[in-house]
């Protein structure tokens, strides 16, 4: 009983009138991208007998899904924050500034303004008793394997529960939120305890979605990075720790092979010695390469709104 009313001339009034094409002001690219977004709204709506109950069901659960804070969540859920990366990984390689360390989603939850260090800096505040301490350390050169000093490495990551400080107002201030500048030999590191995989809120909207779509809501282990240094292009990343169940099955796509980092427990570091840690630790190991650019607008992380930007 599917009736067909796209091809209409009433509907295609409609459209063109509600994307502002018969008025003069506005913004002609927004014009044209709600036209088209609100065409294939109709069109889904048309193809799929889309029922009244069913559409303000879905109008009631983006008004749902703001209120909870997780439209950034869902995202990387649906794979935009993946596809965003591959459209820049394509564009890389179109303007010959590819390779390097892959780059991949930045996610929902930097906090800008972390304290910085130099060479080295200890994450945790030791609250954690029973957590794994582990050596996060590496080397950042450019692509012929030159060391760069003074580098910026900012990292961020979860606790043993799988909470990010700031948002978990349980931890204190930028916990497991460091930024640390590499030495002259390009290399830095941090002591800072295993993170846990990340879940998504079980009762929350992203959770929901996830649910009809029989999928999970569940990252690995995983550490972010930005790295950057004028004259080379900023690099988004994250490593995710082998042998985590979600390695390879990241709700929010962000694993790529060359980024899995193995968490190698040893009786002793050198580089941890360094800094007056002696003892067993568990080393994580991740070497960066940055690639060379002239195009200031490729040498910082790109605009969006992140907790407490502006005070940076
Ligand atoms: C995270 O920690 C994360 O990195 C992403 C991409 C989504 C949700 C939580
Ligand atoms: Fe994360």
């Amino acid at each position: 009983m599917t009736v067909k009313t796209m091809q209409s001339a009433d509907v295609k009034e409609l459209l063109e009138k509600v994307a502002g094409f018969n008025t003069s002001g506005g913004d002609e690219r927004v014009k044209k991208i709600v036209h088209r977004v609100m065409h294939d709204i109709f069109q889904i709506v048309e193809d799929f007998d889309v029922t009244p109950e069913e559409f303000w069901s879905a109008v009631y659960y983006v008004s749902e899904l703001g209120a909870n804070g997780e439209t950034a969540l869902l995202a990387p859920g649906l794979g935009m924050d993946r596809y965003l990366d591959i459209r820049l990984d394509a564009e890389d390689e179109q303007a010959g500034l590819a390779g390097g360390t892959p780059r991949t989603i930045e996610g929902p939850l930097y906090v800008a303004g972390a304290p910085i260090s130099e060479g080295f800096a200890r994450m945790d505040d030791g609250s954690a008793k029973d957590a794994e301490v582990i050596l996060i350390k590496g080397r950042v050169t450019d692509d012929q394997g030159a060391p760069l000093a003074d580098a910026v490495v900012d990292i961020w990551h979860a606790n043993t529960k799988g909470a990010y400080s700031f948002f978990d107002k349980s931890q204190s201030e930028y916990h497991l939120r460091r930024r640390i500048k590499t030495d002259a030999n390009g290399c830095y590191a941090a002591q800072s305890i295993m993170p846990s995989g990340y879940g998504c809120p079980p009762d929350g909207s992203t959770q929901k979605l996830l649910n009809q779509l029989g999928r999970h809501g569940q990252r690995p282990a995983h550490i972010h990075y930005f790295v950057s240094k004028p004259g080379f292009k900023h690099l988004t990343t994250q490593i995710n720790i082998a042998g985590d169940e979600y390695t390879f099955d990241d709700f929010a796509f962000a694993t790529r092979e060359e980024l899995v980092v193995e968490a190698k427990p040893v009786q002793h570091s050198d580089t941890a010695a360094q800094h007056g840690l002696t003892g067993p630790i568990t080393e994580v190991e991740f070497n960066v390469t940055l690639v060379a650019t002239d195009k200031a607008e490729l040498q910082e992380r790109h605009a969006r709104r992140r907790a407490l930007e502006t005070t940076e």
